[in-house]
């Protein structure tokens, strides 16, 4: 509880959101002394992994990186199945970690927050839920998620059809039974292709409508080596120190010193194939150029393509999957037995690159000419990544301003985390930090922690106000864009950038260097908190 200017708050911070940013924003605010509350729309804690509960999802970083470092004890106990784990196990383990730190009894939750409103006289925040109940915080932390407002296109004729339709951001809760039924899942992203070989299994038949081919490459998950988790275990916090300071803040098996065309043609495809053989993100860091040359990308991307010719069995269909952008300018994509899955006899590729989808019928989807009956749908269509939810809150700061106003040409937040003109405002993995491009959960931590401190710091300095100076935050944003564009990242469309929602201002989202965003950070606390006016 905060007391200024005569006006006491209800709460020293109000966290929206109980995915694993907002349940480590709970456990270390009310640590460090300060009265901590969780709103949370879903019934349940786990965010991402509450919600993505379509077949075959599961996380693509390794179980021994995507958890908590935060306490010794709880990343020794904690025993995960897998090298890569599957969404029921993640929520497991949010749910233990929820219950081991006694976190539950401070978050509310089917409570959506629908405004905070910051009073500049006393430097709080009024935050208002849907249900009318109205609280106050010095602080107001979004965790909101990156990827958590599902995006479902208009499709003409959708009020027509009859059957099922999900979104795998939405999954419901309650078991969908897709054996033997007809299904169309739309979309060829990341969702896509590990929902693709899992519901082939059980559907009767399923329609892929693809309107663009990806790269994937495989996961090769397994049951946890116990070898590999004694050793990692036996140096955790090391191994955690590590990875903290490697690029996108995980295990990397980067070769930084030698260019592409440094080595032969039969080097180069055999350090492809070993790196095929080593799955996750291994290409991206083939060679020091891989990700910032054109040319030297293309011998990935031509690696990858000879591979889907090796094992989709029918060549036209091989080429129909063969994808022909820059490498990594879509979000790279792990994958079990994907393109393994459209040597099935119940499998249809829906080519949709060219007319895209015609419409929706009663009983099914057209296109192409053709009325694809199906008993289900499954958009796998992605979200409105990094602003969707918090554009949709109504949030006001100084003078009574809209954060979805002052983000109309594009978000701008200094560090990727705090936005001029709303102080005391933080947000978790934002647009403009690392975020996306990182193991999240590191960039959550880290982000908690910066929080954290800050508020530690003021308190013990009796401020109580932080807000990032316009001085520091139009750099941040021009660095930010800058920087992506020294990557291949920006080479093409994506929803980094947002074009996957019409109308969206076309701005680089995420920070691309992980080890300078954290050097960064670290200097503006040295600096005593360089860009931002404390109060
Ligand atoms: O969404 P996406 P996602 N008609 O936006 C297609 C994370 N993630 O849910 O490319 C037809 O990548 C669209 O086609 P196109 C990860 O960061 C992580 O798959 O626009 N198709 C595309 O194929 C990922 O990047 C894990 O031509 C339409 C697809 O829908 C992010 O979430 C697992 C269409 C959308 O792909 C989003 O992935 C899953 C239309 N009108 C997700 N509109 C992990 O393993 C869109 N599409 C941790």
């Amino acid at each position: 509880m905060s007391t200024v200017n005569s006006v006491t708050t209800d709460l020293d911070a109000v966290v929206v959101g109980a995915g694993f940013a907002g349940i480590y924003s709970l456990q270390n605010l009310r640590n460090k002394g300060f009265k901590t509350r969780v709103y949370e729309a879903a019934g349940g804690v786990g965010g991402t992994w509450y919600w993505n509960r379509y077949p075959g999802a599961r996380c693509d970083i390794p179980s021994l990186q995507y958890s908590y470092s935060f306490d010794e004890t709880l990343q020794q106990e904690w025993q995960w199945k897998n090298k890569y784990s599957d969404q029921a196990d993640i929520l497991n383990y949010a749910n233990h970690v929820v219950d081991r730190f006694d976190l539950r009894k401070d978050i509310q939750f089917d409570t959506r927050i629908v405004s905070a409103i910051f009073d500049e006289d006393h430097n709080f925040w009024t935050i208002t839920t849907d249900a009318g109940e109205s609280v106050t915080a010095r602080h107001f932390v979004l965790a909101t998620g990156c990827l958590s407002t599902s995006n479902i296109p208009e499709f003409e004729g959708f009020d027509d059809y009859q059957g099922k339709a999900y979104h795998s951001g939405r999954w419901p809760q309650e078991p969908v039974d897709l054996t033997g039924k007809k299904v169309a899942i739309i979309g060829s992203g990341s969702t896509a292709i590990q929902a693709i070989p899992a519901v082939a299994e059980l559907a009767g038949h399923l329609y892929s409508f693809q309107r663009t081919p990806q790269f994937t490459i495989p996961q090769h998950n397994e049951p946890l080596n116990p070898e590999i988790e004694k050793q990692i275990k036996s140096r955790y916090a090391t191994y955690r120190d590590e990875n903290y300071h490697s690029p996108f803040a995980q295990e990397v098996s980067g070769n930084f010193e030698t260019n592409t065309f440094d080595v032969s043609d039969e080097e180069r495809t055999a350090e492809y194939e070993r790196r095929w053989q080593m799955g996750g993100f291994a290409f991206l860091v083939a060679y020091a150029d891989s990700g910032s040359d054109r040319v030297a990308n293309e011998t990935i991307a031509d690696f990858v393509r000879d591979k889907i010719r090796g094992i989709v069995n029918d060549p036209a269909l091989a080429e129909k999957l063969c994808p022909d952008f820059v490498y990594a300018s879509k979000r790279p994509v792990l994958d079990t037995n994907y393109f393994e899955t459209f040597n099935r006899d119940n499998v249809t590729l829906v080519d949709i690159r060219d007319n895209g989808i015609e419409r929706f019928t009663e009983t099914g989807i057209r296109a192409n000419g053709i009325n694809h009956e199906v008993d289900c749908v499954i958009f796998a269509t992605g979200f409105d990544a990094l602003t969707g939810t918090l554009n949709k809150m109504e949030i006001r700061g100084r003078g009574g301003r809209l954060l979805k106003d002052k983000w109309a040409e594009g978000p701008k937040a200094y560090l990727g985390l705090c936005a001029e003109g709303f102080p005391n405002m933080y947000v978790i993995t934002g647009p403009g930090s690392p975020s996306v491009l990182t193991n999240m959960m590191v960039a959550i931590e880290q982000h908690v922690n910066f929080i954290a401190d800050t508020m530690v710091h003021m308190r013990a300095n009796d401020q109580t106000r932080i807000e990032a100076k316009l001085e520091a935050e139009e750099p941040w944003v021009a660095h930010v864009s800058e920087l992506g564009h020294t990557t291949l990242f920006t080479a093409g469309a994506n929803w980094y950038f947002g074009d996957n929602i019409p109308g969206k201002p076309r701005v680089f989202l995420p920070h691309v260097d992980w080890v300078g965003y954290v050097e960064k950070c670290e200097d503006v606390v040295d600096k005593n908190y360089d860009g931002f006016s404390l109060a």
